[in-house]
């Protein structure tokens, strides 16, 4: 059975794989995607794979996630190329779902050949935890990528989300609407961590966007397609700021600039929910 016969939505999360990897930001086995099922699709999945079901042995996660016991995801594997998802689905991603107690995992269908769940999967099963939590269940897609302004932002900017967030923000208008809670920042930590996980979530209580120091960046999205927007919002917005800084011979004492005011009209105008402690009228830039 193919994975589009098997459920629709396979296909969309297969394309984002495609689609991120032509933007550049996933070099090698770089980045990783998760998706956390309906529970339509939960239906329809025990349908498609009926007595042809076969699942793994419960794998222990080493977290607790109470409100996703018993919920279905579709994850990259560890080590794939996203260049192959769409040539090689089966290989590439897979199906897996969580105990009743939220705290371990086992694999319903994909992983194809002795794969296994990404190796950011604390980060995704604690990052999907939170964003259910505070959107009230619509979120449902944690996307990782390795894009190259946004990580050479990090590489100059001090580590603060507050400094990073109004950067973006004053050099392109949209970026407030896409992102107007700002994105959270995380220093160097080591990947694949309960560390870094835990870390995240916490951060993915206020922003939808994390961003990991000299590594890349994590986004939340209620869909494949926000998801993708948000990522790639961060990365334009991180690509003009680094242009005009160094078109500005290195300084960040830009000529011109989105005021604080004009992002606070902005915000008024389209009734955004504005992270207020990242707002003032103390330009930095
Ligand atoms: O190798 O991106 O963070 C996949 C990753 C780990
Ligand atoms: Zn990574």
């Amino acid at each position: 059975m193919t994975s589009s016969q098997l459920l629709p939505v396979v296909e969309d999360f297969v394309q984002l794989c495609t689609d991120g990897f032509l933007q550049g930001w996933h070099e090698c086995n770089g980045g990783n995607l998760s998706y956390r099922l309906r529970p339509e699709e939960v239906e329809q999945l025990r349908k498609s794979l009926g007595k042809s079901a076969t699942s793994s042995e419960w794998t222990p996660l080493g977290l607790k996630a109470d409100n996703l016991a018993g919920q279905y995801l579709i994850t990259t594997a560890a080590g794939c190329h996203f260049q192959n998802v769409a040539k090689h689905p089966l290989n590439t991603t897979g199906i897996v779902e969580l105990n009743e107690q939220g705290d371990a995992y086992r694999i319903v269908w994909g992983f194809a050949d002795g794969a296994a769940p990404t190796s950011e999967l604390p980060s995704h099963i604690l990052n999907h935890s939170v964003r259910t939590e505070v959107t009230g269940g619509k979120s449902r897609v944690i996307y990782h990528a390795h894009p190259k302004n946004t990580i050479a932002l990090t590489a100059l900017l001090p580590l603060d989300a507050r400094i990073i967030t109004r950067s973006l923000w004053k050099v392109m208008t949209e970026c407030i609407l896409v992102f107007p809670q700002g994105v959270g920042v995380l220093p160097w930590m080591m990947p694949g961590s309960i560390e870094i996980a835990r870390a995240s979530s916490k951060l993915f209580r206020i922003h939808d966007a994390v961003i990991w120091a000299h590594h890349g960046l994590f986004v939340a999205g209620d869909d494949f397609e926000s998801a993708f927007g948000l990522m790639h919002s961060i990365e334009k917005a991180a690509d003009i700021y680094l242009r005009a800084r160094s078109a500005n011979k290195g300084s960040d004492d830009f000529p011109n600039t989105i005021s604080d005011d004009d992002l606070r009209a902005i915000a008024d105008r389209f009734g955004l929910a504005v992270n207020e402690a990242f707002l003032d009228d103390n330009c930095l830039i």
